[in-house]
């Protein structure tokens, strides 16, 4: 077995088991807030703080593994470096794990200064998170770096971000899949350094004892999580556009259009993550009309270009809807409706009355499940079936993405309907006024049970390939 193949089997086993701990972590909060294990309450905040920084760290590793074997099509990423980032991931998690179960560390996923400091939990599990997020933060820069080198390897900068397509030339050919993912990864290094410097401060707090300037720290912590997450999405993206042509038997190549749409993200989305601050009246108000008008433009790109790209592509083609195709196709799906939501919610006047409520996990939760999970997971599916061309079941597999489009939006559903009726988010346990999100939250648990019963089908087929591959 050559390693790149062991590195992405190696990814994807990661991923199965590292997702099926977080969700519980998620349904275990669920729990909580539907007052059904009162006595395990003083666990929420652990468990939500090991459910978000795990699940926005996990899924970005599963989609720049994901990129990167779509990239290794054309150019030559350090196979080495991969499995270098495996190693620096797990010891990562390990930290993360000690800090959590350990320390009952409990910032929350974006740790936002200063509540590392004031959290009443011991300081070396302050420390150890710290740690954790400064190897993670390490070890995929390096990752992501040497996959650039890949890239420049091949093209040039013009090239690889397809500015020859902009000034009206043909040639030559970039793959829509390559100028994705350039545009992501140089957002990406701009994201992993703002960390390194928001790490730099806390340690330097730590240290000395000065304080630090919590609006700098807010900023540069948004600016550092906005982008992760964002930039999860496109890398997924960027696999979905180099293997859906393979089911459609029509070409989706590089032009114009996904030049320019791809070249004014890199831009809009180091601008939107202002919208993280609306609420902060220090925060000059000229960049809260930044954030609005830039989170805004965010959605054409992805809305106009990809997804109704997707669609054109799709319509009255002979497709095979296999379970990696149609995980897939309703991935970019969600990752559209997601965006709706999240477009409302940037919306300073309404963000205004949704801000803290249960609309933000609502919103952010389905370009997550529905939109990466979906992608990323429909890439493994389709991965292992090229390896081992094993007989698909299409009827049971239909089944499966049934289970987890059902069960996955009848979760988020609650989660709308509770945003809706101003049901706050972080909190263990509702109020007597607020009891509508306790039945909301033993709703979701059925909901929950049935995406569960599907990811474990799911695994299932999939991981049957992932095992006859192993002899490939
Ligand atoms: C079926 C799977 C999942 C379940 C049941 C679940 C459940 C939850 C719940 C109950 C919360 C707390 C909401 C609140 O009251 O504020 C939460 C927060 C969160 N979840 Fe999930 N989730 C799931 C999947 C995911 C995925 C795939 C991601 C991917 C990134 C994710 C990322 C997060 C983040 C970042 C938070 C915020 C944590 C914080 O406020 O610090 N979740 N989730
Ligand atoms: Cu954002």
């Amino acid at each position: 077995m050559n390693l790149a193949h062991k590195n992405t089997l190696n990814w994807i086993m990661v991923t199965f088991v590292l997702f099926i701990v977080l969700l519980l972590a998620g349904m275990f909060m669920r729990i909580i807030q539907a007052n059904m294990f009162s006595s395990a309450q003083s666990w929420f905040y652990p468990m939500m703080t090991l459910h978000g920084v795990g699940m926005a760290g996990l899924w970005w590793v599963a989609s720049i593994a994901c990129a990167s074997r779509v990239l290794s099509r054309y150019t030559a990423p350090s196979e080495c470096v991969s499995r270098f980032a495996l190693y620096g991931t797990v010891l990562g998690v390990l930290f993360l794990l000690a800090s959590v179960f350990l320390g009952q560390f409990a910032a929350g996923w974006y740790f936002l200064y200063p509540l590392p400091f004031k959290g009443g939990w011991p300081t070396w599990a302050t420390l150890s998170f710290l740690l954790s997020i400064t190897i993670l933060g390490a070890t995929w820069l390096v990752w992501i770096l040497d996959l650039l080198r890949s890239i420049a390897k091949k093209y040039t900068i013009g090239q690889a971000l397809g500015w020859h397509y902009i000034l009206g030339k043909t040639g030559p050919d970039v793959p829509p899949a390559v100028l994705i993912t350039a545009v992501s990864l140089i957002a990406g290094v701009a994201c992993l350094l703002s960390g390194v410097v928001v790490l730099l401060f806390f340690y330097y707090e730590m240290l000395t004892g000065v304080a630090n300037d919590a609006l700098l720290m807010k900023n540069l912590t948004f600016l550092f999580g906005h982008l992760l997450v964002n930039l999860s999405l496109y890398l997924a993206v960027a696999a979905v556009y180099d293997v859906f042509p393979s089911y459609t038997g029509r070409p989706w190549p590089s032009n114009k259009i996904v030049a320019i749409s791809w070249n004014s993200v890199l831009v809009i989305v180091l601008l939107a993550y202002f919208h993280h601050l609306y609420m902060d009246f220090v925060q000059p108000t000229y960049f809260q009309y930044v954030g609005q008008i830039a989170s805004y433009m965010s959605s054409i790109p992805a809305a106009v270009v990809t997804v109704f790209g997707a669609i054109a592509l799709v319509y009255r083609a002979p497709v095979r809807w296999s379970l990696g195709f149609t995980l897939m196709f309703f991935g970019l799906m969600g990752w559209g409706i997601g965006g709706i939501g999240a477009v409302i919610d940037s919306t300073i006047a309404v963000n205004s009355k949704l801000h803290n409520t249960l609309w933000v996990p609502a919103h952010f939760h389905t370009y997550m499940i529905e939109g990466l999970v979906l992608m990323v997971l429909g890439y493994f599916y389709h991965y292992c079936q090229e390896k081992t061309k094993l007989q698909e079941n299409l009827y049971f597999q239909k089944i499966i993405a049934a289970l987890i489009l059902v069960g996955g939006y009848g979760f988020l559903l609650m989660f709308y309907l509770s945003g809706a009726h101003s049901i706050p988010r972080r909190f263990a346990v509702y109020p007597a006024d607020l009891s509508s999100g306790a039945q909301l939250s033993g709703i979701a648990l059925i909901f929950i049970s049935i995406f569960l019963l599907g990811l474990v089908l799911y695994i299932y087929e999939t991981g049957r390939r992932w095992v006859k591959s192993l002899d490939v």
